[in-house]
């Protein structure tokens, strides 16, 4: 057993310890959940192109019980989240503004929708989380994961990783955040010490990526926390894809009145990466195209227009740029491809380089970074990391730099120096050396 083992086997005795004490009763079983971080392919999972995140060691634990009523009970043991309960027959998800018990109940009615005749006990629930919340390093999807695997027990019954991914990745949008499946993916389908490459067609698979034995990637938190179920950033660029696909199918005199994705429009042009990139640049303008010109390029009224394209959480949007958000996703989806090739042939030079690209697009092209993500990504370049990249969906969270173990100590100390310490923060528990931990489990 390796030493990250061995600390998942204390703090889950310490949960069910906790759990104990605080209701009285010993726990039936727990669940663990872990977080990622995204190497590459950043804002391209709802798009349908390919992804390739690792699992790691943080993640959400949940101490379960069986009960006799119809009660879910929900407790967290930090207080900063407070302790809930609903009826497990009846209950509401609000997406308006999601607490982080909606979150956990999206878990739950993953489960309900898919075994929906099947009788439920009642349960109660203890969670404790280390992944950095409001991050990009996932700790909703692991707190929905876990959710879902701690209900699916709870009934006896199991499912297939790549059925309960896609359920789960399909029930957190009941959140409102209109999201791919990377994360509910890689924290059912990780494997320890590999990352993963998540592909979404034809069907969800995750194919192990043994990464370089030199490669060592340092995980740096700004501390700009970013949620996304509270703000519409994130809707608002899975949006912009949608109505890029859209008018680039309508210019080409295709079927254009179906929700489509960028890989749709892909397909449909039968045009290879490079060549859709390409055609983007001649079918798109630069400017950012208003409501106006949309209807009337749709042949819609402007009311009829917001009705189809937008939702509550993106209605007030005047303006959309959807040539850079296309750019960035083709551009991006072929940098995973290449980043795979490069990893399989140990050439860490150049995977380092394809981060480094990736950043570059995610900060001009999509506009999702920070100017902290920034600095941190600089400072890391500065004392030789060979690329350095936001993670997740950015706009602030955590950055992730390539290096070999001789370069860790000198980016550190220099993160820690001129970005934490300045902000009255420390390196010490904002910076993590992150290796490939495993998928989601179920300790009896
Ligand atoms: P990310 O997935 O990048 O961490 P999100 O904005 O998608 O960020 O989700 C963050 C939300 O997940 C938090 O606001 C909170 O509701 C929930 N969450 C995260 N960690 C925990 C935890 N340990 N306990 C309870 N809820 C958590
Ligand atoms: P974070 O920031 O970890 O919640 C989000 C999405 C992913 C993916 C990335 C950007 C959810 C649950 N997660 O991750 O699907 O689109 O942003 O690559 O919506
Ligand atoms: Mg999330």
């Amino acid at each position: 057993m390796n030493r990250d083992q061995k600390d998942q086997l204390r703090r889950v005795a310490d949960l069910r310890d906790d759990f104990r004490r605080h209701f009285d009763a010993v726990a039936d079983f727990v669940v663990r959940a872990p977080g990622r971080v995204n190497l590459i392919g950043e804002h391209i999972d709802y798009c349908g192109y390919n992804v390739l995140p690792m699992a790691v060691q943080q993640d959400i634990l949940v101490a379960v019980k069986r009960t006799t009523g119809k009660k879910i009970e929900l407790e967290n043991t930090d207080p900063k989240y407070s302790g809930f309960s609903c009826s497990s027959d009846d209950f509401q998800i609000n997406s308006s503004k999601p607490q982080w018990t909606d979150y956990f109940l999206c878990g739950v009615r993953a489960i309900q929708e898919r075994f929906p005749d099947v009788s439920r006990p009642g349960l109660r629930l203890l969670v404790r989380g280390n992944v950095p919340p409001a991050a990009g390093m996932s700790s909703s999807s692991a707190l929905v994961c876990a959710a879902a695997l701690a209900s699916l027990h709870a009934i006896g019954k199991d499912l297939p990783r790549e059925e309960l991914a896609s359920l789960c990745a399909k029930c957190e949008r009941y959140i409102g955040v209109q999201g791919g499946g990377m994360d509910q993916a890689i924290c059912l389908l990780a494997e320890q010490n590999c990352a993963k490459l998540i592909e979404f067609e034809p069907k969800l698979t995750a194919s192990t990526i043994e990464l370089p034995l030199e490669a060592v990637f340092v995980v740096a938190n700004s501390c700009v926390e970013i949620n996304k179920g509270n703000t519409s950033f994130y809707n608002i660029r899975v949006v912009e894809c949608r109505l890029a696909a859209q008018v680039m199918l309508k210019v080409s005199g295709k079927e254009w009145n179906k929700p489509v994705r960028l890989c749709d429009l892909q397909n449909a042009l039968r045009l290879n990466l490079e060549d859709v990139a390409s055609e983007t640049e001649k079918l798109l303008h630069e400017e950012p195209y208003t409501i106006e010109e949309l209807s009337e390029l749709f042949e819609m009224e402007k009311s009829e227009f917001v009705q189809w394209a937008l939702s509550e959480k993106t209605k007030h949007v005047g303006s959309f740029k959807l040539r850079a958000r296309a750019l960035h996703v083709f551009r991006e989806a072929h940098r995973v491809y290449r980043f795979k090739d490069a990893c399989l042939a140990n050439r860490i030079e150049e995977m380092g380089k394809l981060m480094q690209e990736s950043h570059s697009s995610c900060r001009d092209l999509y506009e999702c970074s920070h100017e902290m993500l920034d600095k941190i990504v600089s400072l890391s370049l500065a004392q030789g990391a060979l690329g350095s990249r936001l993670t997740g969906a950015g706009w602030g969270g955590c950055a992730v730099s390539l290096t070999t173990a001789d370069r860790v100590s000198s980016i550190v100390n220099t993160l820690d120096q001129d970005f934490y310490q300045p902000r009255g923060l420390t390196a010490e528990g904002n910076v993590f050396i992150s290796t490939p931990a495993d998928r989601a489990r179920i300790f009896d």
